[in-house]
């Protein structure tokens, strides 16, 4: 039998083939500030689109459902020490698809349908999956959504209390999507505590952060850390869960076989080579600059006249709220975009307008950090954006923008992107 014939993409498949150059093009000439967005490394990317994208392995190391695991083995095992020795973590379970699975994960391994959970509601910058009512968590969970408060926009720990109380949750998460400080672990802890809550924190935007040391940990004080691993871990797009030992059984079974079949065993690949990448000393540099960035961008923002949701940063995103600059959120973002400042409009914390189309803009800077730029890029960010804000409907003022965005870009190329 004729050797199937094996032609590189560019030949097989020149439509995908040419997408993919235009989406490099497009990573390397736009400033992209959606905070939960990054540049993988090139080492990162070879690792994740490699040949163990062809092996099945459902199980977990010496315990498999299909032979030939010789070297996924190893592989799955590297990144789960690497992983455990990074956060300090007793057990790391690398296998959820991705955030959202690995939360579930956790509700599968804890709860039964129709307990109590409780978590930061979805217009207070929480998660879909922390039990807000359009997920499946709202839905097969008796839900109980704390907020921040009306005066600062901070986490109301008094109704965290509360509802605590009331309500008796099975666990409790913290960790949020929007939400511009610290988050204070502790705080929660005392709480679920209280009422024999297991407190599960979502560390999924700021995990590179934990890592680096510039967030505080939960490990040790949350039972179940869930996290994604392509935020400001700059990983690929995966999963992972990070427990105490007394836990670890319950996570295991609760992945699989509980939810998930084989893991991606590409991406646990992927996700060794982050690890080890966030291990170095490098990464500690980059994480202080992403927020370092992030404080910059924000007061630049403020003396442009832009309000921003708790006044500030901690970490590595700012929500802004665009109404004293008389712009919906949306339009915003679709002018900015034209502009090749690329963000997302955000519903703000008691947002009167509706999500689809709400008052704020949520931007970050993981991604332009990967970069390497710093403080006076980000001084010539808010310029722009501040002149897009207030022309959005200007097309001279869009083009002039984004051609001196691209300008800027090219002085910066992106990791992993090779430059044409
Ligand atoms: N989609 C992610 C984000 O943008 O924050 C959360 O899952």
């Amino acid at each position: 039998m004729a050797t199937l014939h094996d032609p590189p993409l560019a030949q097989r498949d020149p439509e995908i083939a040419r997408l993919i150059a235009a989406e490099e093009l497009r990573e390397t000439v736009k400033l992209r500030l959606i905070p939960s967005e990054n540049y993988v490394s090139r080492a990162v990317l070879e690792a994740s689109g490699s040949v163990l994208t062809n092996k099945y392995s459902e199980g977990y190391a010496g315990k498999r459902y299909y032979e030939g695991q010789q070297i996924i083995d190893q592989v799955e095992e590297l990144a789960c020490a690497r992983l455990k020795t990074l956060f300090g973590a007793d057990h790391v379970n690398v296998q959820p698809y991705s955030g959202s699975p690995a939360n579930l994960a956790v509700y599968l391994a804890f709860c039964q349908p129709g307990d109590p959970i409780m978590g930061l509601g979805l217009p207070a910058g929480g998660h879909l999956t922390h039990g807000w009512n359009v997920s499946i968590t709202g839905k097969y969970f008796q839900s109980h959504a704390y907020g921040v408060r009306r005066d600062d926009h901070r986490i109301d720990f008094d109704q965290v209390r509360s509802l605590a109380r009331e309500h008796k949750p099975k666990i409790m998460w913290c960790g949020t999507t929007a939400y511009p400080r610290i988050i204070e672990f502790d705080k929660f802890r005392e709480i679920a505590d209280e009422v024999g809550a297991i407190l599960c924190a979502d560390i999924a935007h700021i995990s590179g952060l934990v890592a680096a040391g510039v967030h505080p940990s939960p490990i040790g004080i949350a039972k179940v850390v869930t996290s994604t691993t392509h935020k400001t871990l700059r990983g690929p797009r995966g999963g992972m869960i990070l427990c105490d030992a007394e836990h670890a059984k319950a996570i295991d079974r609760a992945v699989f076989p509980g939810l998930q079949g084989g893991p991606h065993n590409h991406t646990t690949a992927g996700i060794a080579v982050a690890a080890l990448e966030a291990q170095q000393p490098a990464f500690e540099a980059y994480a202080r600059a992403v927020v370092d960035n992030a404080k910059v961008l924000g007061e630049a923002l403020l003396a442009k006249g832009v309000s921003l949701v708790t006044g500030g940063t901690d970490n590595h995103l700012l929500l802004l709220d665009l109404t004293p600059k008389n712009i919906p959120g949306k339009v915003a973002a679709q002018a900015l975009d034209r502009a090749g400042i690329v963000a997302n409009y955000n519903s703000i914390p008691f947002d009167p307008r509706k999500p689809f189309d709400p008052s704020g803009l949520r931007i970050g800077t993981p991604a332009i950090t990967s970069r390497g730029m710093g403080a006076d890029e980000m001084r010539r960010l808010a310029d722009w954006m501040d002149q897009v804000l207030c022309a959005p409907d200007d097309p001279a003022t869009i083009t002039r923008v984004a051609g001196e965005v691209e300008q800027l870009c090219r002085q910066f190329p992106p990791p992993g992107i090779p430059q044409r």
